[in-house]
C-alpha cells in the first residue's frame, strides 16, 4: 500500500495545492471539506491524473462526533495513515476588538481551535497504535504576532502554537512527529473568506506584493515529510520575500 495522507481543508487554498503534491508524489489520500462537488471533481481530476487513489470525507471538522466517525469508519488499511495535514481553517472578519462580530469569534474558535483539536486527536490515535506518522499542523505568523484587528483570529492561531508543541510532547511515546507550518501572506480564498466576499478588500491585502502561492506552502510541507526518520522540523515560517513577520510587509 502507498502512503497515505489525510488533508483536512481540501477544497481550495493550501489543501487543495496539497492534494496535488502528495499525489504528484504517489501518496493516496483522504480529503475533507464541506463543499461536496468540489471534494468529487478533484477526486476525479487527481485520480485521472496521477496514480493515486482518493476516497473523500465531508464533514464539518466543527462537529465533533463526524470528525470521530470520519476516522473510525475507514477502511482498515486505510487507517494506517502516515501524514495528517490539519489544515481547515479561516479567519472571518478584522475588526477592533471591542466592535467585533460574536459570531465571527465564535466559528474561528469552533474551527481553529476545537475542530483542529478533533481532527488531530482522531488520527493522532490511528497514528499512536501503530507507533509512527507525522502531524502536521497549520498555524501563521498570526500565531508568532499579533496584529491590530486580528485579535481573536490570531488567539487562534497562537492556539495552534501551543497545541502543536503539548502535542509534540506528548507525542513522543509514540514516534510521531509534529510540524508546525507558519505562512504568511498567501492569495488562496483566505481574503475573500475573511471579508465575505468583498473582492476589492480582499485584493488589497496582496497588493505591492508578490504574496506566496498555495504551490509555495505545499511545496515546503512535502519537503518535511521527506526528511529521515529521525528528523522532524518542529517549526517552520514561511513567508514571501517582502514580509518579515505577521506585521511588517515592503509594498512595492
Ligand atoms: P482557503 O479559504 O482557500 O481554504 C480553506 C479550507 O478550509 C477550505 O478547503 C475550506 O473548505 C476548509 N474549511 C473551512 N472551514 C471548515 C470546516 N468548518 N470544516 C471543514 N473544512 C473547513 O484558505 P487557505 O488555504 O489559505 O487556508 C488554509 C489554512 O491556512 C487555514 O487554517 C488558514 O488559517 C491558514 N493560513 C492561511 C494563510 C493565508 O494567507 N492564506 C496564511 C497562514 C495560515 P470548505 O469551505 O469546503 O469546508
Ligand atoms: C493568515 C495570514 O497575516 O492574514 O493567517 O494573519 S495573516
Amino acid at each position: 500500500m502507498p502512503k497515505i495522507a489525510f488533508i483536512t481543508g481540501a477544497t481550495s487554498g493550501f489543501g487543495k495545492a496539497c492534494a496535488e503534491k502528495f499525489a504528484a508524489n504517489g501518496y493516496h489520500l483522504i480529503l475533507n471539506g464541506r463543499r461536496e462537488d468540489r471534494l468529487n471533481e478533484l477526486k476525479a481530476t487527481l485520480e485521472k491524473e496521477f496514480a493515486t487513489q482518493v476516497i473523500t470525507r465531508v464533514f464539518d471538522v466543527r462537529e465533533q462526533q463526524a470528525v470521530f466517525d470520519a476516522a473510525s469508519s475507514l477502511p482498515a488499511e486505510w487507517k494506517a495513515i502516515d501524514v495528517l495535514i490539519n489544515n481547515a481553517g479561516l479567519a472571518l472578519g478584522r475588526d477592533y476588538f471591542d466592535e467585533a462580530n460574536l459570531d465571527d469569534w465564535n466559528i474561528m474558535v469552533d474551527t481553529n481551535v476545537k475542530g483542529f483539536m478533533y481532527v488531530a486527536k482522531a488520527v493522532s490515535q490511528l497514528m499512536a497504535a501503530r507507533k509512527q506518522g507525522h502531524i502536521i499542523n497549520m498555524g501563521s505568523v498570526a500565531g508568532k504576532e499579533v496584529y491590530e484587528k486580528g485579535n481573536v483570529y490570531c488567539a487562534t492561531k497562537h492556539a495552534v502554537e501551543a497545541m502543536s508543541h503539548a502535542m509534540r510532547i506528548d507525542l513522543l511515546r509514540h514516534n510521531i512527529k509534529v510540524t508546525a507550518i507558519h505562512p504568511g501572506a498567501a492569495e488562496t480564498e483566505f481574503s475573500m473568506v475573511r471579508f465575505k466576499g468583498d473582492e476589492s478588500t480582499a485584493k488589497s491585502v496582496y497588493s505591492g506584493i508578490e504574496a506566496l502561492t498555495a504551490e509555495d506552502v505545499a511545496e515546503v510541507i512535502f519537503y518535511c515529510t521527506t526528511l529521515p526518520p529521525h528528523v522532524c522540523i518542529n517549526d517552520l515560517v514561511i513567508t514571501c520575500t517582502q514580509q518579515a513577520d505577521g506585521i511588517y510587509m515592503y509594498r512595492h
